[in-house]
């Protein structure tokens, strides 16, 4: 049996492979929420490459990731799949995880150490635990209500607010808190939900009949700390990571001669745009190619309307037309590909200012030569879970900016009747049955239950639209639109009686006419 990678066996991997800095010289500066492979493939990445920090990778509740990673001493391979090409690299930036449902006040105090001044998180968009339409924190959320009643912080919000306190009460100076994920305004969008949340905290604190400002009085001192001491920069993030496969893990140890529980695999492509606005010192992340740069905005709508817009839709129109992975929808035919496009150029494109530099046509035909790599092998059902928590900031965006530009998103629409038929029939045209993998799961059911939406016929089209487009945590003022619930209706009952492949053929080919 093969020896399992770890600092004392690091020897024994090919020299092409190693990590250029010893991992032992590095010094945890950076703590990270949420160590999944995004991570591991891309901030950890950066941080690796300007070779100075070390990180502190937190995992949220499975233990998984400490029982992959804790015995490799946080070393682990990240795998670049370029066609028949695969390269391997260990990676030794991360040198702690820990595990915040097993020891949340550990998290809080690696947050308040004074050598730290970077906590950056991906934790998928459902983690924050908002209503993506408003952005602000459901404090009905049994979670967020749990911590609120102040057990030990178990969301992320506040185990992020419990390290932000022991900081604060510590006098370790000022923080930056990072956000990696793809939301709208990310860094903006937390620093809203650790707000709401404090606010929450503290009017549940209140004695009943108390005034608001003696409550906030208590609260007070913290707020102007963290104005003056903690910045939430924008970023966007770019790297397309599938989760890895045993079959990836195989080909990880037979290439490094060790096994890696922790290995990940991604694309050759990276970007990273930061908002230069830290509150102290950080890794000098821009030696590794990130863009720190004054206003992150156009870059980051850029990329979830046209990159993340078209990523989704492939995944639900291709996942109803029976294909297993993103690179595979695009393959057979141009049908596919040309729809993208028109997604991504007459819909998407149209929303949005790109930053200086960024041409949306060369744009468009790279994200479709990177959605194209069939190595990655990265499978629908992966980009299709979580639909309430992506549509707004991928195709809802787009369409009432078109909708209000007097225009009608064609393509937006079909995408979005596309995850309305996902999460109604869950099955493929060919009659594969899927899963739906959603937060919302429960209520598409009990909504399209109660619309009487059962069959799958064109003609339960209508009410479907009227059950989903109902929900205005994801939907917001778009639930009121007469003209988008036309256009959804339309094209659900195309699929219905089309399929997905013919439905995208027919308007490709009418589009073009
Ligand atoms: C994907 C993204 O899973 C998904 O929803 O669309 O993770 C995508 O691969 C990345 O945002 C690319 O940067």
């Amino acid at each position: 049996m093969r020896g399992r990678l770890s600092l004392a066996d690091l020897h024994r991997v090919p020299g092409s492979c190693r990590p250029a800095v010893d991992p032992r010289a590095r010094r945890v500066s950076v703590v990270h929420l949420g160590i999944g492979a995004f991570h591991r493939a891309h901030q950890a990445f950066y941080t690796e490459e300007c070779g100075e920090a070390g990180i502190c990778g937190v995992t949220q509740r499975s233990a998984r990731v400490v029982e992959q990673l804790a015995p490799q001493d946080g070393l682990y391979t990240l795998l670049v799949r370029d066609g028949a090409e695969a390269r391997p690299r260990v990676m030794g930036a991360v040198r702690e995880v820990l595990h915040a449902g097993a020891d949340p006040g550990a998290v809080a105090a690696r947050i308040a150490d004074p050598e730290v001044s970077v906590v950056s998180l991906t934790v998928s968009e459902k983690g924050y635990r908002h209503d993506p339409a408003t952005g602000l924190i459901r404090t009905g959320d049994p979670e967020i209500a749990a911590d609120l009643a102040g057990r030990p912080a178990r969301t992320v919000i506040g185990q992020l607010v419990s390290g932000l306190k022991a900081r604060f009460a510590a006098g370790a100076g000022p923080v930056t808190v990072l956000c990696c994920d793809n939301l709208p305004s990310n860094g903006p969008t937390v620093r809203g939900l650790v707000m709401d949340y404090l606010a929450a905290e503290a009017a549940g604190r209140a004695a009943p009949g108390a005034c608001p400002a003696s409550v906030a009085y208590g609260m007070e001192s913290l707020w102007y700390w963290m104005r003056a001491n903690v910045t939430f920069p924008a970023t966007m993030v770019d790297r397309i990571v599938p989760a890895a496969t045993d079959a990836d893990r195989a080909e990880v140890a037979s290439l490094i001669g060790l096994a890696d529980l922790g290995a990940v695999v991604a694309e050759p492509f990276t970007q990273w745009v930061i908002e230069d606005s830290f509150a102290g010192p950080r890794p000098s992340w821009e030696k590794a190619g990130a863009q720190l740069v004054p206003d992150v905005a156009p870059y980051e709508k850029v990329k979830l309307r046209l990159l993340n817009g078209a990523h989704s839709a492939l995944a639900y129109l291709g996942g109803l037309a029976g294909h297993e992975f993103i690179a595979d929808v695009l393959s057979p035919d141009d049908a596919f590909a040309a729809f993208a496009r028109s997604l991504m150029l007459s819909d998407a494109a149209a929303t949005v200012v790109a930053p200086d530099g960024m041409e949306p046509e060369r744009y468009a035909e790279s994200v479709l030569r990177r959605f194209r790599n069939a190595a990655l092998r990265h499978r629908c059902a992966q980009v299709a879970m979580d639909g309430s928590q992506k549509l707004p900031q991928r195709l809802l965006g787009t369409a009432s900016d078109r909708l209000a530009a007097g225009e009608t998103p064609v393509w937006a629409g079909l995408a979005v009747a596309a995850w309305m038929r996902h999460v109604w029939t869950r099955r493929s045209d060919t009659g594969a049955a899927f899963g739906v993998d959603d937060p919302l799961a429960g209520v598409f059911s009990e909504r399209l239950a109660a619309a009487g939406a059962g069959d799958d016929s064109a003609s339960s089209a209508g009410a479907v639209v009227d059950a989903l487009l109902g929900i205005r945590d994801v939907f917001g003022s778009l639930s009121e639109s007469a003209e988008f619930r036309e256009l959804l209706t339309g094209h659900l009952e195309r699929l219905a009686t089309d399929g997905a492949r013919r439905t995208v053929a027919a308007l490709v080919a009418e589009a073009g006419s």
